[in-house]
């Protein structure tokens, strides 16, 4: 087999949406017309509700970023002392916790979701806990009956970090319809975007109220500050950027439902290589492509794949490694043990993100599959 050709240009794992720029710009007319730039705008408006139908999540609020929507969801659920959450993720999961003053409790992973896993989050309640914070990695559903089930049964608040879960459903019912709160993000690495921003979901309209509050300083009227908020507000250019990008989206998801179909059959039958497949009772949310490389049936190491494919000029990424509970800042924790993380040592060593984004040609997912094949073969 000789080798396939390199990418000419790098090949990242994710692009953006990128709408024809006129179409953005018309948009843009109205918000220069209207002279109003931020604080809840005529495209914040417009936005929130289309984004409230698409979701199916009746009680949503808008964010500059999901990081500050998941910091305003501690906060609006009053999470204090610790929270169990899951070391497989992005750092801002448990960095959240971190400047809400909460101690993160990392749990274990399920090996084949690669959520949170229900039996061990109930291992580690203690009087000090107050809620749990699962992530859909991937976009893969956490076990949200369970979750509910234990926090029915401890009395505790369930947040759920969906920075990857934009469209995912479980049992055909929207994900942010499970637990108290759902974050999403609306980054420009997102399947939608706002170049930056994010959402917070809510099943109680009270609880939006409060969290409308602490995303604007906690400003209830001109003569009223009713709590200490902070400053979360999506803009108008943002916001703007949201409705046309949402107008391509279904095309994206398409598209992206092809893409995952090609790498998977050209990858299904290769020892040692497993793309990661979502639950029966799920929809998927087409946001990473992620293959799971075992290193003694492949022959090759994680690792490895990763160095060779950056010869093809493929810019794969290792998400999520390290572990969040291995980082210096959260190493020293009694839950951070690598003897409590089995499941979570062995996944972060084993999954690397594809490129995986709707502007990829047929021709590109071949050549990446070849480089792929290639490399474990050489
Ligand atoms: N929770 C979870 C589970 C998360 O994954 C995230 C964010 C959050 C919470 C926090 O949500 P936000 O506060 O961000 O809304 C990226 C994103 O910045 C981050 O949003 C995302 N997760 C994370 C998984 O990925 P990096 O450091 O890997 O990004 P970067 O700059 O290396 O970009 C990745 C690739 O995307 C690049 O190789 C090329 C491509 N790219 C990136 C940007 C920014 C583009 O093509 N265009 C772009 O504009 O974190």
């Amino acid at each position: 087999m000789t080798p396939p050709p390199p990418f000419t240009q790098p090949l990242y794992v994710t692009r953006p949406i990128l709408p024809p720029l006129a179409e953005y710009t018309t948009l843009l007319q109205d918000v220069w017309a209207s002279g109003w730039l931020a604080n809840g705008g005529a495209q914040h408006h417009l936005l929130e509700a289309e984004l409230s139908q698409w979701l199916n999540a009746p009680h949503l609020s808008l964010f500059n970023n999901g990081t500050i929507a998941l910091i305003v969801a501690c906060q609006a659920l009053r999470l204090s002392g610790e929270v169990i959450t899951s070391p497989f993720t992005f750092p801002a999961t448990p960095h959240v916790l971190s400047w809400n003053n909460v101690t993160p409790v990392f749990a274990d992973i399920d090996p084949d979701t690669l959520c949170i896993d229900p039996n061990q989050v109930e291992s580690l309640v203690t009087n000090r806990t107050s809620g749990i914070l699962g992530v859909h990695v991937y976009g893969i559903p956490c076990d949200v009956q369970a979750l509910d089930a234990l926090a029915r049964t401890y009395g505790l608040r369930v947040a759920y970090d969906g920075a990857h879960a934009f469209g995912t459903q479980v049992n055909r019912r929207a994900i942010s319809s499970y637990g108290d709160a759902t974050m999403f993000s609306f980054h420009a690495t997102k399947l939608f975007h706002t170049a930056e921003g994010g959402a917070l979901a809510v099943n109680d309209p009270d609880l939006k109220k409060r969290i409308e509050l602490l995303k604007n300083f906690g400003i209830k009227s001109e003569n009223e500050v009713v709590m200490p908020g902070i400053n979360g507000k999506m803009s108008e250019l943002q916001a703007a950027l949201g409705r046309i990008v949402l107008r391509h989206v279904g095309t994206e998801r398409e598209r992206r439902a092809t893409i995952r179909t090609l790498y998977q059959t050209r990858l299904a039958h290769q020892p040692g290589l497993n793309l990661l497949q979502i639950p029966a009772n799920a929809t998927d949310s087409l946001q990473y492509l992620v293959l799971r490389v075992n290193a003694q049936t492949a022959g090759l190491h994680r690792d490895q794949l990763h160095e060779r494919l950056k010869r093809f000029n493929i810019v794969t990424r290792k998400y999520f490694n390290p572990l969040c509970s291995d980082y210096s800042c959260y190493r020293q924790l009694p839950s951070a043990n690598p003897r409590n993380l089995p499941n979570a040592y062995r996944v972060a060593a084993e999954v690397l993100t594809l490129p995986y984004f709707g502007a990829l040609s047929d021709g590109d997912v071949h050549q990446v599959c070849d480089a792929i094949l290639y490399s474990l073969r050489h």
